[in-house]
């Protein structure tokens, strides 16, 4: 007899950058990219430690596969930054983002995209919960806070689609381990697919 396939049925993208698999059930790849900004680099230790403290109390623990320091550069942060092009606050935002070090990581765990943005918080820090980094950001916990929006502290991959983007625009193929990129590279190929038989349906 014929042994069943033990594959998974394909995961679907959608519009909105979520995945969901065929029953329709949202996921969510398990990896995801952060970025401390640079008027909070100073803090960054007690960032991570914090993120990793808020995600286990979530009981949704996330691990840091792989980080660095890195000084993003204009282009980059306007890659990275595509999509608010046309917004009025565009260049401060690339100023906040490039104007000194940052610390760059990848976190694993279930769900990580929305797991991740949970403790992010709210892109206003003044309306983030408490228990979110952004939401101490705003409380000063690192550093002075100022009044702009910009100084948030942290950003966070919001779908499957930014990630993708992101991790290519900051990472090496040497500084991440194959595994990772192998899912990566699996999302990238099967969403250009979707873009070339689904135009307009699909990213
Ligand atoms: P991020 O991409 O940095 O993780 O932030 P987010 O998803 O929470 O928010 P998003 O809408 O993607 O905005 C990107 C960054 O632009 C700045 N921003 N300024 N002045 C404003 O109204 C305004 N709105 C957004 C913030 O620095 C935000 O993190
Ligand atoms: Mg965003």
């Amino acid at each position: 007899m014929k042994e069943r396939s033990k594959r998974k049925p394909p995961l679907l993208i959608y519009t909105d950058g979520s995945v969901r698999d065929i029953t329709g059930e949202t996921t969510s790849p398990v990896y995801t990219f952060g970025l401390v900004k640079p008027h909070a680099y100073h803090y960054w230790r007690e960032i991570m430690s914090d993120i990793e403290s808020l995600s286990r109390e979530r009981d949704m623990p996330l691990v840091v596969i792989c980080e660095k320091e890195r000084r993003v550069t204009r282009d980059e942060a306007e890659r990275h930054y595509k999509a608010h092009r046309e917004r009025i606050f565009f260049d401060d935002l690339i100023r906040t983002v490039t104007e000194g070090p940052t610390r760059q990581f990848i976190l694993t765990g279930s769900d990580a995209i929305n797991s991740f943005r949970e403790i992010v918080g709210a892109t206003d820090p003044e309306a983030a919960g408490k228990n979110t980094i952004r939401g101490r950001c705003a409380a000063g916990k690192y550093g002075e806070r100022k009044v702009a929006v910009q100084y948030n502290a942290i950003h966070g991959s919001d779908n499957v689609v930014s990630l993708i983007e992101e991790v290519n625009i900051h990472f090496g193929r040497t500084e991440v381990n194959p595994e990772f990129w192998q899912r990566v590279d699996s999302y990238s190929a099967y969403l250009q697919a979707l873009r070339r038989f689904n135009p307009g349906k699909y990213f």
